[in-house]
């Protein structure tokens, strides 16, 4: 006879939270993320900018395109696909308490991960160098054919305006698509003035997060970052979520370009398009096996 007993039942957002996400698109959720497996996050997000990888990722190097190198310097660090090499962040983003309420908050039958994203933002950074520009997920997702992806953003620590936290433009999700919205655009009061649609008002919300809380945002919510001025060095994770069902479809970009992303070079072919559910890149993590 075995002493195991069963793992505990996720926490589930309740009907006021569902409401809260819909009409806000995005949402805070108090104390999800255990202090034990943050604890793991800084050790293995150490162990990332020390080199010292568990598996060498498939089909690219440590460092892909547009991810921050020591050669870029004291700047925002953004590093994509570090749970692929990394266990401690593969514990992290495979923590089943992420993808059971994804799930609920997408009304998706299950969750698999898109990508996920290591952030770290130097300390007493003033300038733009430190900063997210206002953008949407979605617009880097356009070759998907879910539109109620969403993105679970956890921070390893408190996290409030002063620290650099996420501001999110609440009821953006619901504006048609702008221009001007970009993830490196450094001035953010530059790129207020493109972004919104006109009669809209814009209401910036940075919430006050302790260690163990999330935010999770709809792929269209306008978000972005401001500058660091603590003393500490802002350390996250985003972890990037798919609907199960979610697949490649051919689409265009605002320039008329096909639409690309990604993980349509790292994921496997299938039946000569890209296989969004190919488990090495994006594992199901709701429900999870035994669920
Ligand atoms: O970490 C940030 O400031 C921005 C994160 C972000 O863009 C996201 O979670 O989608």
């Amino acid at each position: 006879m075995t002493n195991s007993s069963p793992a505990p039942a996720p926490v589930l957002p309740s009907a006021d939270d569902l409401a809260a996400y819909r009409r806000d698109g995005f949402l805070v959720v108090r104390g999800l993320i255990p202090s034990g497996v943050l604890d793991a996050a800084e050790r293995g997000m150490a162990r990332f900018y020390a080199g010292d990888l568990d598996a060498p990722f498939p089909g690219r190097t440590r460092y892909d395109d547009y991810d921050w190198t020591p050669a870029h310097g004291g700047g925002l660090r953004k590093n994509d696909y570090t749970s692929r090499m990394v266990s401690e962040l593969a514990a992290l983003v495979e923590f089943p308490g992420i993808g059971a309420y994804a799930a609920a908050l997408a009304g998706a039958d299950g969750i698999r991960l898109w990508h996920d994203q290591l952030l770290y933002k130097p300390a007493g950074l003033d300038d733009a160098r430190g900063n997210v520009g206002w953008h949407t997920d979605r617009q880097y997702w356009l070759s998907c054919a879910s539109v109620e992806m969403l993105t679970c953003w956890v921070p390893f620590h408190d996290c409030d305006e002063r620290v650099g936290g996420v501001s999110f433009v609440a009821g953006s999700h619901r504006w048609p698509q702008q221009r001007g919205l970009d993830f490196f655009a450094g001035d953010l009061a530059a790129q207020e003035a493109s972004f919104r649609p006109a009669g809209e008002p814009t209401r910036k919300v940075v919430p006050v997060l302790r260690r163990g809380d999330v935010t999770f945002h709809h792929c269209r919510t306008v978000h972005g970052s401001g500058p660091n001025l603590a003393a500490e060095p802002r350390r996250s994770m985003a972890v990037h979520l798919q609907p199960a069902d979610n697949h490649w479809v051919a689409a265009t970009d605002p320039a008329g370009e096909p639409a690309y992303h990604r993980n349509d070079e790292l994921v496997r072919v299938v039946d000569g398009h890209p296989d969004y559910a190919d488990p090495r890149i994006s594992p199901l993590l709701w429900p999870t096996v035994g669920t």
